[in-house]
């Protein structure tokens, strides 16, 4: 492949308003076999008076067919057009551009060619095909030349024509026409009466059935709710239904926001690059994000469906009502629509259980990434390619920055906040400055938090305390610091806030809990009469009040009184991981000592009552997280041995434990509820574990049989993939018969199969020349992004295979291929890689040579973006 052009890095400090905006926009969209027509009328006007500027409209892969300004055609040496855009500098007569326009234009695109996944595209092929779009961020120019960019908000009327084969036309808003057009084609005509950037355009033609259902607003709207998937597919669509109508009622109680407009769509797609999307009044959905039921779907992804239905639904008021400027401003939108998807699902499970997941996510996605070469601020300074920022650090750390404001203001002053924010923009494009503004004219502190917008890198917060036990004076002196990040400026001091709380060691009870301000890079805080008789234990960063790194040398002993007595679980949880990480980062045999019996005792005691918890304090930090806190002669072989004889130790400890926990655990009807989920949870680790203890003695045969008991007579997927994995994982002699089991069971179900797929690529027992076998098998379907992820995920969440001659090549063979067809999923492979510069001489050799050979294979700005970045370390 040669690379034509070398790609241009646009930055946030040189951005300008477009000289021409849009009022309305009517678009015909025409689809045919082989082609489709794009036919826009766009009324448009002058922004400003005084600006002579040219209009400039975008397009990428357009065949331009005509272009006409207020009635006169004009000819192509009117213009200047090339791969990227279409400028206009005066009038076809020569005369200067009029302050109001309408310009038509006319292109041809093929949709059956577009792989790409963006623009209008197609998936699935066969009966099953059909064509829908994804426009966030860049691609409506795809479909006709447009100013696409955010902060051009217009009033879209879309005409979607095509064969009466495809039954489904849906476009953005409301239905105001349909009929047919001749003996086999027929049209629908919709008006969105919002105005909204392209971004958020959406039309699908296909051949779908759909769910319908209710919901009247609060302001007494009634709002007609639909689900559109295939006909097989659509009961799968109640989970969605009822965490629509959850969110809805959610943003109402808990931000005071309803929906506008009178019809909510969602359309369920099996080709999508990420999660879903969220444009006007039609959501767009991949299948893996919408469809659930108990017999196919797991626990944890069905909790995922009503975080996404929500996540998305929400971003009607934080993303799309009010906008955002420019594409550096794209954490406005997302960092606070996660942060409020997150405090959704936190009122529908365990808020400490939520709190451990969201952490856990974080600090494996994104505290790695600020970790390596990708690292950038919440809100970037410059891209060549905006798809490559769709990142953990603009959505997790950007959440985490609402989710500090919001704690530090308080439920109320945050209300009052988030409602000076709708009221100042609704309607508006804006950027994080202005949502600061509003925030901060009800607390003027949350102006401070703009550096942590603009600053790159996790910073660590170093902890020490010291107790005067006549004057009974606690003294905690706290300090910050940041890496700094090549290419920016020196790190400053952030507002941290660090929730605080002193417990009494006699009692156990807790004498003062206070949120701390850690402003400067280094304060002392004093805490004076305390009503105790020796030095209290001191709790820090409660439920993670921060994303930051903490370092605090406590002892074994009180990380074990904080697991026994701290009443914020996300702490008790922490306590084991602080454990955990003394024993894996020094071999410290007393912190594992304590750390075995602390774990053991609260395990078996919140076995019945906080089921979900006590699988939460088995946890050992994944191989790759391990690495992030590894800044050089990273050595994955060694990181595994650690982990593998920390869990041995784990599992042998508390042998006698496993099989009394699994056995007062019984299998039990389904039920959606946190208890039961709590209980699947926890028996499916204690499976896995009863297996590992077993494995080379008599009773591994034993072990064995409870697998496959709970394989064959599992009440739901949870269950059955569960007993799944522990026999793929742990070398159950039989496991073939029951991977055949399972692809034969569910061979018409494509959501299963990837995680038939995931299974075994995620398993340390999968050599790297079953990968290769997976990614050649007849069902990895390279047009699917799920089922590329499904092999792709499991294989880079295991380091040492990762990391290998022969690794490295399967892995970035894969990305070779998707460079050209889908350069956004290519681009998103290479996130695991970035920090190829910390390994061990040997391997940094290896790793720096074949990604230097594929730099020189590639050709899409956003794969070349990100090895650029990656190889510039
Ligand atoms: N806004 C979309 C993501 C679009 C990604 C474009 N590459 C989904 C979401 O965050 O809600
Ligand atoms: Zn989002």
């Amino acid at each position: 492949m040669t690379k034509t052009t070398t790609p241009t890095k646009i930055y946030l400090k040189d951005y300008q308003a477009p000289s021409y905006g849009v009022h309305t926009v009517n678009l015909d969209i025409k689809l045919y076999d082989d082609h489709a027509t794009v036919h826009t009328n766009m009324t448009m006007h002058r922004q400003n008076d005084n600006d002579e500027g040219n209009l400039i409209l975008l397009g990428r892969d357009l065949e331009l067919k005509s272009i006409e300004i207020n009635g006169s055609p004009l000819s192509a040496s009117d213009y200047q057009l090339d791969e990227e855009q279409l400028v206009v500098k005066q009038l076809a007569d020569g005369k200067p551009l009029p302050n109001e326009l309408l310009v038509c234009t006319e292109v041809k695109i093929v949709p059956q060619k577009n792989t790409s996944l963006e623009g209008l595209y197609i998936a699935g092929e066969g009966d099953d095909v059909m064509f829908t779009t994804q426009c966030e961020a860049e691609g409506f120019r795809k479909i006709t030349f447009y100013p696409d960019r955010p902060d051009v908000l217009a009033e879209f009327t879309t005409r979607v024509e095509a064969d009466k084969k495809f039954p489904t036309l849906l476009a953005n808003g409301h239905l105001i026409d349909k009929g047919v057009v001749g003996d086999d084609r027929h049209f629908a005509i919709w008006h969105d009466p919002a105005k909204k950037p392209s971004y958020l355009f959406a039309c699908v033609f296909a051949d779908l059935a759909v769910m319908q259902d209710k919901y009247t607003t609060i302001e007494g709207r009634e709002v007609l709710l639909e689900i559109y998937a295939k006909e097989k597919d659509i009961e799968k669509c109640h989970v969605a239904m009822q965490a629509l109508k959850d969110s809805m009622k959610w943003d109402e109680d808990n931000y005071g926001r309803a929906y506008d407009l009178d019809r909510f769509m969602i359309v369920a797609v099996s080709q999508f690059n990420m999660g879903a999307m969220e444009n006007k009044g039609l959501n767009i959905f991949n299948t893996a994000c919408v469809l659930s039921t108990p017999e196919k779907t797991t626990d944890p992804r069905t909790f995922s469906v009503k975080a996404i239905i929500a996540h998305e639904y929400f971003h009607n008021w934080t993303g799309n009502r009010i906008t955002c400027r420019d594409w550096f401003q794209l954490c406005l939108k997302e960092g606070l629509t996660v942060f409020r998807d997150q405090s959704f699902s936190a009122d529908h499970q365990s808020p400490a259980v939520q709190r451990i997941e969201d952490v856990g996510i974080l600090r494996s996605a994104q505290f790695s990434e600020d970790a390596g070469a990708l690292a950038h601020p919440v809100r970037p300074e410059s891209f060549v390619e905006i798809n490559n920022f769709y990142t953990a650090t603009v959505y997790e750390k950007g959440a985490e920055i609402c989710r500090m404001m919001a704690n530090m203001m308080g439920k109320e002053k945050y209300r009052q906040g988030t409602d000076e924010y709708f009221r100042r923009y609704d309607g508006q494009a804006v950027t994080v400055e202005d949502w600061l503004s509003a925030l901060s004219s009800v607390d003027e502190r949350t102006a401070d938090f703009i550096k942590w917008y603009r600053q790159p890198a996790t910073p660590t917060v170093n902890a020490s305390s010291d107790f005067d036990n006549e004057s009974k004076t606690l003294t905690l002196n706290l300090s910050q610091h940041s890496r700094h990040v090549a290419g920016y400026d020196k790190p400053v001091a952030l507002p941290i806030p660090v929730a605080t709380a002193i417990f009494d060691k006699n009692s156990g009870k807790i004498l003062l809990e206070k949120t701390l301000m850690l402003t400067d890079f280094e304060q002392t805080f004093t805490f004076d009469n305390l009503a105790t008789e020796q030095a209290p234990v001191l709790s820090l960063l409660r439920d993670f009040s921060a994303p930051v790194n903490l370092e605090f040398n406590q002892s074994a002993e009180e990380l074990a009184f904080l697991l026994e007595h701290e009443t914020n679980g996300f702490n008790r949880w922490q306590a084991t991981q602080t454990l955990v990480n003394q024993v894996l980062k020094n071999g410290d045999e007393h912190y594992k000592e304590v750390y075995l019996k602390a774990v053991q005792k609260a395990v078996n005691q919140l076995a019945s009552t906080d089921p979900m918890l006590a699988t939460r304090l088995l946890d050992i930090p994944s191989e790759r997280d391990m690495a992030i806190l590894v800044n050089d002669n990273y050595d994955p072989q060694a990181i595994k041995d650690k982990r593998e004889q920390l869990k041995t130790d784990l599992a042998t400890f508390m042998a006698n434990d496993w099989l009394n926990l699994y056995q007062n655990l019984p299998m039990q009807a389904y039920e959606d509820t946190p208890q039961a989920k709590g209980e699947r949870a926890l028996r499916n680790t204690v499976l896995a574990m009863l297996l590992k203890t077993t494995a080379d003695t008599p009773e591994f045969a034993e072990s064995c049989k409870l697998a496959v008991r709970q394989y064959e007579n599992a009440s739901c997927m949870t269950e059955r993939l569960g007993a799944l994995g522990a026999m793929v994982n742990y070398s159950y002699p039989q496991v073939t018969d029951y991977l055949s089991d399972f692809y034969n069971r569910f061979a018409d179900d494509a959501l299963v199969i990837d995680m038939w797929f995931a299974v075994q690529s995620a398993s340390d027992t999968t050599s790297l020349e079953q990968i290769q076998a997976l990614i050649e098998h007849k069902d990895f379907d390279w047009g699917t992004p799920n089922r590329i992820r499904s092999v792709m995920g499991g294989f880079a969440n295991a380091p040492v295979k990762l990391w290998s001659e022969q690794g490295l090549d399967i892995y970035l063979n894969v990305v070779e291929k998707l460079d050209h067809a889908n350069p956004t999923l290519a681009s998103r492979l290479l996130q695991p890689l970035a920090r190829w510069n910390a390994l061990v001489p040997e391997l940094k050799i290896i790793a720096q040579s074949k990604l230097t050979e594929l730099e020189k294979e590639v050709s899409s700005k956003n794969v070349l973006e990100n090895l650029a970045s990656i190889l510039a370390e």
